[in-house]
């Protein structure tokens, strides 16, 4: 696993769950001062989500920064 999308991952992920929810999503976007609405992060999260749980893995956020 390549450790550079893990960290961002983790800083990502505030509750450590090792899975990035909508809610973290507007968190982050909040940090990057494009604050979006949790709408938004919903549909963000089911465009990386490819297992269809709804939440973004680290597999699944490595895809999205390697694309
Ligand atoms: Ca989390
Ligand atoms: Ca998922």
């Amino acid at each position: 696993m390549s450790d550079d999308y893990a960290i961002t991952f983790n800083l990502i992920d505030v509750d450590k769950d090792g899975r990035i929810s909508a809610t973290e999503l507007v968190g982050l976007m909040d940090v990057l001062g494009q604050p979006i609405t949790l709408e938004a992060a919903q549909a963000g999260v089911e465009k990386l989500d490819k297992d269809g749980d709804g939440l973004i893995d680290v597999e699944e956020f490595g895809a999205f920064l390697q694309r």
